[in-house]
């Protein structure tokens, strides 16, 4: 049986961003892949690498939980569950932290640039972040990880963690594979589409879609998206970055191609392209935002939340103990 791991921390609310670059294709996968064991979590520990206020923490950790089953996740067939709820996690971090190099974690791009954001109060764990990605995915011996573009260099750590550790102490880990979409690995932002659409980043509103938000004003964050002057629709992300996003978006979501998209679209205004878009992302966010109203707050999703918990636990606890035993740790 193969195994599939993911996470996603919860540091604000959801944008489409994380809908497109992740959680759509972990319900792709969800559906199409056989003999595999979804393995699904809320990166709670990961969020506290920067500071998150205590109400908003609790409030978005359920909103993710919630938001994973709306977009179609199915609680039966996967592990939905909270990172600090199973100890295990933090735990193997820290022997991927004694498994890793300061200067290999020096070098991820994620942290270099928080970094440059915040000289002063840069918490240690922001550098280690990787040791605890290692240990997330090498727990479950996840041969796959559906991730964003931004996460690449973290699973390519992972993967010096795993060969690293199998060679010091012989084969423990799977060695696991990214699975990363081929369009809408990197939403832009629609104000910003040079930079990536974020949910924590100090952002204007309308550079972002929240998969909660009111549905009129996605539309109107749609149409007001920053793009050329120049009113023909075509794919260059280095000159026509707003529009090339915008169709990004769209492509992703219908499963139409761009190049069949440019062709649909030739001969027609920004105005006209921006509002059949608008339809789009509306309508798939309606299904979401539906679902969600139905499962937040019920009982069920706690139940959801411990099943998966101990699904989790049993899997990570085996693991640890065998790695323990590999390094010696303890007494047997
Ligand atoms: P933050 O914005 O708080 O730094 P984040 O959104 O980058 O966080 P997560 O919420 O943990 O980080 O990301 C969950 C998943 O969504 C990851 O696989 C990440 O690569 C993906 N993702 C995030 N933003 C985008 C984006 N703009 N385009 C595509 N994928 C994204
Ligand atoms: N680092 C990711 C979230 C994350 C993750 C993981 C993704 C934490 N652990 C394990 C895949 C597998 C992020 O910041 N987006």
């Amino acid at each position: 049986m193969k195994r599939l791991v993911s996470g996603i921390k919860p540091t604000g609310e959801l944008t489409l961003g994380n809908y497109i670059g992740a959680l759509k294709n972990f319900v792709q996968l969800q559906n199409e892949l056989e003999d595999t064991e979804f393995f699904i979590f809320i990166a709670d520990l990961h969020a506290i690498t920067t500071m998150q206020e205590k109400s908003n923490l609790r409030k978005n950790i359920k909103n993710i939980a919630a938001i994973y089953i709306a977009c179609g996740l199915d609680p039966n067939k996967v592990n939905l569950f909270i990172q600090s709820e199973v100890n295990e996690h933090a735990e193997l971090g820290y022997v991927m932290e004694s498994t890793l190099y300061i200067g290999e974690m020096e070098r991820m791009i994620q942290y270099k640039e928080k970094r440059a954001n915040n000289e002063e109060a840069i918490r240690t764990s922001l550098l280690t972040y990787p040791a605890l990605m290692a240990a997330d995915i090498l727990l479950y011996d996840a041969s796959i990880v559906p991730i964003g573009e931004d996460q690449t260099q973290h699973l390519e750590i992972t993967k010096v963690a795993a060969t690293r550790f199998n060679h010091l102490y012989g084969e423990t880990f799977t060695i696991p594979s990214g699975f990363t979409p081929k369009t809408g690995a990197r939403i832009m932002g629609l104000q910003d589409p040079t930079k990536k659409m974020s949910k924590s980043a100090d952002k204007t509103p309308k550079d972002y879609i929240l998969l909660l938000d009111d549905l009129n004003q996605v539309r109107n964050k749609i149409k007001s998206a920053i793009t050329d002057s120049d009113n023909k629709i075509y794919f260059d992300k280095e000159n026509k970055p707003g529009i090339s996003n915008l169709l990004t978006i769209y492509s992703s979501l219908t499963n139409i191609k761009i190049d069949d998209l440019v062709a649909k679209y030739e001969n027609i205004s920004y105005g006209e392209f921006k509002s059949d878009l608008a339809e789009i992302v509306v309508s798939e966010l309606s299904v979401i935002q539906e679902r969600y109203k139905e499962i937040i707050g019920k009982k069920e999703l706690d139940l959801y939340l411990d099943k998966g918990r101990e699904n989790a636990k049993r899997v990570a606890s085996r693991k640890l103990k065998k790695v323990y035993e590999r390094i010696g740790l303890g007494r047997k």
